[in-house]
């Protein structure tokens, strides 16, 4: 559906909201139609660094005039001519400049260099995007028509100038407005770094896409389980998968995303061998073949206080964390400077000693020893922390020498406390401010792409403007992205994420907890039955029964609503498992609410019986390592429909 079809409806709606809201004596006295609809500001994820309403919602009409930079690239040209279709324009014609007068709609696209670009931006007194992938997007009224400029500092600016536009348009509404923005960290995305099978090559162009249009500009390819890539990372890749990996580079750099290599050699290299840095070179020359620019060599999760071979304790003394961390350096300076002499391309690492900021001998070493420019990353304050704040990176920086790129364990689950979860929370507990210390993060995502999205969503708008995050309105804006803004499937997923809230750490604490929702309308109906207030007690339970048919029906809204279908297979037991709930905990409150004891006893038996069904269902096997059963909010749901009978008393006990 274009613009124009809502178009009457929605000033309809707005011309009410005018007279009942603002000017009521206005309209009674019948002057409604001088009435302006009032313009409001459309959402766009990540949040832009400034956006500013400059008047009354723009319309187009369906033809449009197109003037293009020098080197506007076909992805951007392709998207622009994408949004404006979906925004009601059927002919567009391409001119070589503004006209000095205006008449109809004009887009302009291209970035600072560009001779048009830099006129109009002059003409309509705007300032220049001038930071690497910054970029202004102006919509105004200009003469009779519409006047559309994208302006990119760089390529990468003006796709994401484009990408704001096409989220714009999705909303229906064509806003006057300027948006000029930057993102304050440099590098922002996932890195495919979980154990357990890895995501497919469709699943990976598929997320590469969705990064894409969040100005998410960085895939790092590290899964665990790729043979070729740990195990066996001497090794070539069957021509085949260099081909397909090949392909995927190609559409990520389409799509101003960089693709990222990792080799992990830790499990068995010899640092000294000049074999073992040959198989490295020769591995990365093989990517490089395929289009792969920027490296990475993974050292994470080996021993290093053992050598692999007696050679290097000749080159670098006897084995220790300080020794290692030297036998590193001397193998990363090599690569380092081979990707130097190619004249592109940077090479990232995670070091071995990569979950904690403290200063220790093996830090100190590789800090002073390591070339200055290979980025390294680091987790935080554990593995999987409760918590990232700028003290933490700032530590990081000092004890690694350099700003660091941030590895976030989350949305991953692949540790033991994560069996049996899908982590769906909001991306939270990381400190605005973090940009000033960081050059970047990247997600180590599930092995369930489209379920991880919504953590991934919120993880690159925090990378784009730490300062502007909203956690819950990112999570929300990323629900509805999935339920291709219908509502009632924006709610369901809502629902559906509610029990999957929980995200653990390491150790006992999880730093998310689970089902607040959920908890909170529990909570409610316990006070209310400890307290003697009736209504209040019957306010409570109809909520919570609410709560429990919203639970029962989601799975089925889900499935049949959200139109990305690798979400509903990847959280195929999950949407099984919260329909059994749902109706358990519909049949708790019936219980609750039943007037003779026998009743109540039968509605609670029957609650226990599903609840007994529910847990019997596992992870699809082979999908996530660990497997185990599925969890639905435990530890609220599960807890109250056990004590469910416990809050009411029944002078004559049931049989
Ligand atoms: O976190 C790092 C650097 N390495 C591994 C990851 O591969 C793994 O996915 C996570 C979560 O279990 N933990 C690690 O230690």
């Amino acid at each position: 559906m274009g613009l124009k079809s809502t178009r009457c409806s929605r000033w309809l709606a707005l011309r009410w909201f005018v007279c009942a809201v603002s000017a009521p004596i206005l309209c009674a006295a019948g002057v409604t139609a001088q009435a302006q609809p009032v313009a409001t500001a459309p959402a766009v994820y990540p949040t832009p660094q400034s956006l500013t309403l400059t008047g009354p919602d723009l319309k187009l009409g369906t033809s449009l005039l197109l003037v293009r930079g020098d080197k506007v690239d076909a992805e951007t040209e392709a998207l622009v001519r994408r949004v404006l279709t979906a925004a009601g324009v059927d002919t567009v014609r391409v001119v070589k400049r503004l006209p000095k007068r205006f008449a109809g709609d004009y887009a302009l696209i291209g970035t600072v260099n560009d001779a048009v670009v830099k006129a109009a931006l002059n003409a309509t007194g705007t300032t220049a995007p001038t930071r690497a992938e910054s970029y202004v997007l102006t919509m105004r009224q200009q003469a009779s028509g519409a006047l559309i400029v994208l302006a990119g500092a760089d390529a990468d600016g003006l796709y994401y100038a484009a990408q704001s536009l096409r989220q714009i348009v999705a909303q229906g509404r064509f806003p006057a407005l300027t948006i000029s923005d930057y993102p304050s960290m440099p590098v922002r995305g996932t890195i495919e770094g979980f154990y357990g099978k890895p995501w497919s090559m469709a699943q990976r162009a598929a997320h590469i896409e969705f990064l894409s249009g969040l100005k998410a500009n960085t895939y790092i390819y590290s899964p665990k389980d790729d043979i070729y890539a740990r195990d066996k990372w001497r090794e070539p890749y069957p021509s085949e998968t260099l081909k397909d990996l090949g392909n995927l580079v190609a559409q990520a750099n389409r799509q101003h995303v960089n693709f990222v290599y990792a080799v992990s050699p830790g499990p068995s290299i010899c640092y000294s061998d000049p074999a073992d840095l040959a198989h490295i070179r020769a591995k990365f020359a093989a990517l490089r073949g395929v289009g792969v620019r920027s490296f990475y060599v993974a050292l994470d999760d080996i021993e290093y206080k053992k050598w692999n071979c007696t050679a290097d304790e000749a080159a670098f003394g006897p084995s220790g964390e300080e020794a290692a961390a030297k036998a590193q350096a001397s193998l990363l300076n090599a690569v380092q400077a081979d990707l130097a002499a190619s004249g592109h391309g940077e090479l990232i690492m995670v070091p071995t000693e990569y979950y904690d900021a403290k200063v220790s001998p093996y830090k100190t070493a590789l800090a002073a020893t390591l070339d200055p420019r290979v980025v390294i990353q680091w987790t935080g304050t554990d593995t999987v922390p409760p918590s990232i704040s700028v003290a933490d990176a700032r530590n990081a920086t000092k004890a690694f020498g350099r700003k660091t790129l941030l590895w976030d364990n989350y949305p991953v689950n692949d540790f033991g406390e994560s069996a049996g979860r899908l982590l769906m929370a909001p991306y939270a507990r990381r400190e605005a401010g973090l940009s000033a210390e960081l050059s970047g993060i990247v997600s180590n995502p599930m092995n369930q792409e489209v379920a991880s999205r919504p953590a991934v969503t919120g993880l690159v708008a925090f990378a784009w403007n730490d300062q502007g995050y909203d956690a819950e309105r990112t999570w929300r804006a990323a629900a509805r992205d999935l339920a291709r803004n219908d509502p009632q499937v924006t709610q369901a997923l809502l629902t559906f994420f509610d029990t999957q809230h929980l995200a653990p750490t390491f150790g006992n604490q999880p730093w998310q907890a689970q089902a607040p929702q959920l908890r909170a309308a529990i909570n409610r109906v316990r006070d209310a039955l400890a307290g003697t207030d009736i209504a209040e007690r019957q306010v409570a339970l109809n909520a919570l029964s609410q709560r429990a048919d919203d639970l029962a029906n989601a799975p089925d809204r889900i499935r049949t609503g959200v139109t990305d279908k690798g979400f509903v297979e990847e959280a195929a037991p999950w949407l099984a498992a919260t329909a059994f709930w749902g109706k358990a905990l519909r049949l708790t409150v019936e219980g609750l609410e039943a007037t003779d004891a026998q009743t109540a006893a039968d509605r609670f038996a029957a609650a226990q019986g599903l609840a007994a069904e529910a847990s019997k269902l596992r992870t699809i096997p082979g999908a996530t390592r660990p497997e185990g059963p599925i969890r639905i909010a435990d530890g609220v749901l599960d807890v109250f429909i056990n004590e469910a009978p416990k809050l009411i008393y029944w002078p004559e006990k049931a049989k």
